[in-house]
């Protein structure tokens, strides 16, 4: 009777044995641990849910998708994505631009009160934050923008801005911190600093700093919000705007210890395209390998076609080149409609854009994943 008994538990077990086995035989095939070893729970989950979703789809991203679009701002519930497609976005990316200077609003007008409340109720259902930081030059204090040599040696340990950058990531680490869901865990945010670092817009870009410096300075960075501020909550973004080869890529990366996901930045920038394509598809097959190699989960951090001038542009280029390639997620930039100067800055449909039609047919291909299927279960527990 008592072996019977047990002989009955096991078989009502079995199931869970099954997933104990699927997990162990997920993480030995995959090999692979975020940078900090002792990250928290809900942060292994979101870094194995990135891995397994390399196999099911595309994570569809937008970044500041619930705070304005480009006929509205501070809506509660309201996301162009969502009124375009039918479903929210399933990556979602703010920006902590000006965080550093004390202000309560960020580089883009946003308040970050309000950041944490859009960040907080998408983490409940189950969407992904990625978040960026567009810092003011330490060393001179204008933006991002000011390419200004010599500032990342100043802000590295031993040079004259060291201390104020450190308070910069003490602003930082304060915002991270206070990102709580409703059971009391932090928030998991795959954080991207110094992003499109190949490139001479910023101040932190190629040709203002050496290889050595700037791999210095994102494992200073990751290593003082994890081991001097003790946040244990962040998966590390590595990217670079458009390479030419490899090894450019490989250049300015800092190595495997200080990354969890590998990517770039792309935008079209004419009307030509079939080149666009072809950029793609080449620069996601080098990011793929390098990705294996390394172990990383590669992603597409930012892309755009501003103003969407090719109303058929979501099927027939953005999805014809990312077919085939392993990539977790891609996050589409801001909708920030007219701006200031007068311009235009919008890169996903609203109700009523051209390209609503053919963003509809996309999401309906079933190459990506929007949040209507994800849950906060799914990803994080
Ligand atoms: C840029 C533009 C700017 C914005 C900046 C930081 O690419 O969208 O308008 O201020 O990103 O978000």
């Amino acid at each position: 009777m008592h072996h019977m008994l047990t002989y009955n538990l096991f078989l009502k077990a079995k199931p869970i044995y099954a997933f104990l086995f699927l997990g162990v035989f997920i993480s030995i095939h995959t090999q692979s641990q975020p940078v900090d070893a002792t990250t928290t729970k809900e942060t292994i989950h979101l870094y194995q849910f990135l891995q397994k979703s390399l196999q099911k789809g595309i994570l569809f991203g937008h970044q500041d998708d619930l705070a304005y679009g480009v006929n509205w701002k501070y809506v509660v519930g309201s996301s162009d994505v969502k009124e375009a497609a039918g479903a929210y976005p399933s990556v979602y990316g703010w920006e902590l631009g000006r965080i550093e200077t004390g202000s309560i609003k960020n580089i883009d007008g946003v308040p970050f009160a309000k950041m944490r409340q859009y960040i907080q109720s998408a983490y409940e259902q189950g969407g992904i934050i990625t978040i960026s930081w567009h810092l003011n030059n330490p060393l001179t204090g204008k933006s991002a923008w000011d390419p200004a040599p010599g500032t990342v040696a100043a802000i590295l340990p031993g040079g004259s801005k060291n201390a104020i950058y450190n308070t910069w990531l003490d602003k930082v680490s304060a915002f991270l911190q206070s990102l709580k869901g409703k059971n009391g865990s932090y928030i998991p945010v795959i954080f991207r600093p110094f992003h499109e670092l190949n490139g001479n817009w910023f101040w932190w870009g190629k040709a203002h700093c050496s290889p050595e410096e700037i791999i210095h300075l994102f494992q200073y960075t990751v290593h003082y919000l994890k081991d001097v501020k003790n946040i244990h909550h962040l998966l590390y973004a590595f990217n670079t705007d458009q390479f030419q080869h490899l090894n450019e890529y490989e250049e300015r990366y800092p190595g495997d210890a200080f990354v969890d996901i590998v990517g770039f930045d792309i935008y079209q920038r004419d009307t030509n395209g079939n080149a666009f394509i072809q950029n793609l598809n080449s620069m996601l097959t080098d990011l793929d390998a390098f990705a294996s190699k390394h172990k990383k989960i590669p992603a597409l951090t930012e892309f755009g076609y501003n103003e969407l001038p090719d109303k058929n542009w979501w099927t027939t280029v953005f999805s014809a080149g990312l077919k085939g390639h392993r990539v977790a997620y891609v996050l589409g930039w801001r909708n920030a409609g007219t701006k200031s100067d007068g311009s235009k800055e919008y890169y996903v449909p609203f109700s009523g854009e051209a390209s609503q039609p053919d963003f509809i047919k996309m999401k309906k291909s079933g190459l990506f994943i929007f949040q209507d299927k994800l849950n906060f279960n799914k990803v994080y527990q």
